[in-house]
């Protein structure tokens, strides 16, 4: 066992209470470790709180037990497990509710598996070793600690490890993550069943069908349409956000375009808020160091960043094409370089 790894039982083994804490921006993943944890420790006889600070989005209200999950961080607990993220920036909430101190005086331990530089510095232990999905990393401490998996855990499992991997398909996923999945199939995992009550949430009120037509119709090619940008305003943000995440409609599509290699949706909030969610082709992986460029973080396919300084959404705009050109002339310097 690792020294990281023992740390982290000597942490959850004595603690009675342990609260399991998602980033700002939850996923089926962290969702899914989140529930998958509770159900590990509850049966260990502990008492565990999910927190998010913020709503989950209602295409995971699938995943049964969602519910249970609060945005109030509890005044008594022992440990605190944060799951997903390693970066403040995503714990704004918690900050906000002024609860980030009261959890910083307890032990801390991050489970993380993004590439961003992590700084929460008050943690006990940051933990992130190799994985395509926090749900990796559980399985994996599960077996370390010998914690015996529920069918209800080896589920949730699944579902955090297929969803980051895009169905074991994305670059991110290792031999060991689909070996995993194989041996939580052996134990009587159903795929089929996990995939069918994930398709149930594809699908959409007919006013999304429409509106996702709408922003195709908006989307602008830049640089040899190699970018290619959707902006989304307030009045849609508040119209359309309860039933679903705008950006996710089309940024998939977006980058199916013959010659694009990175696709970027800008949100625009009431307060002068922007935020960008940012995807990359397979073989381009930019997104991260784009993000990272304003401040954000993610993965080389996968990123998003936000901007609160008041500078204008033209500006970030502009300035979101000229970074992504020239990364994007790096990786095409590279793949030359690679053919010689
Ligand atoms: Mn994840």
């Amino acid at each position: 066992m690792s020294k990281e790894v023992d740390q982290i039982r000597k942490i959850i083994d004595p603690a009675d209470h342990i609260v399991i804490i998602q980033a700002d921006n939850p996923d089926a993943d962290s969702l899914a470790s989140s529930l998958a944890l509770e159900d590990i420790l509850t049966d260990q006889g502990k008492q565990v709180s999910l927190y998010c600070g913020v709503d989950l989005p209602t295409y995971l209200h699938y995943l049964p037990g969602w519910g249970r999950v609060v945005s109030k961080l509890p005044k008594q607990f022992d440990a605190g497990i944060i799951v997903d993220t390693a970066s403040q920036k995503l714990l704004e909430q918690l900050d906000r509710q002024g609860a980030k101190g009261w959890l910083a005086s307890r032990p801390v331990v991050v489970l993380d598996h993004h590439s961003t530089e992590p700084d929460i510095n008050f943690a006990k232990i940051i933990y992130r070793p190799p994985a395509v999905a926090t749900g990796e990393i559980i399985y994996e401490l599960a077996q370390s600690f010998g914690w015996q998996l529920s069918k209800e855990a080896m589920d949730l499992i699944a579902v955090a490890i297929l969803s980051d991997s895009l169905g074991l398909m994305s670059a991110a996923t290792s031999a060991r993550s689909i070996q995993i999945i194989a041996e939580l199939v052996e134990q009587g995992v159903n795929l089929p069943e996990l995939e069918s009550a994930r398709r149930e949430t594809l699908r959409r009120e007919a006013e999304l069908i429409h509106y996702k037509g709408e922003l195709l119709k908006r989307v602008e090619f830049h640089d040899n349409e190699r970018i290619a940008t959707v902006t989304i305003p307030w009045e849609e943000i508040e119209k359309y956000s309860p039933l679903y995440n705008p950006p996710m409609l089309v940024l998939d599509d977006m980058r199916l375009a013959k010659n694009t290699e990175v696709a970027i949706c800008f949100k625009l909030y009431k307060d002068g808020k922007v935020t960008a969610k940012i995807r990359s082709n397979y073989g381009y992986g930019v997104a991260d160091k784009l993000a990272e460029h304003f401040g954000g973080g993610g993965h080389p396919l996968a990123s998003g960043f936000k901007v609160t300084d008041g500078r204008s959404y033209e500006d970030i705009k502009k300035e979101a094409i000229s970074v992504a050109s020239v990364l994007l002339d790096k990786v095409e310097k590279e793949k030359a370089g690679e053919t010689i």
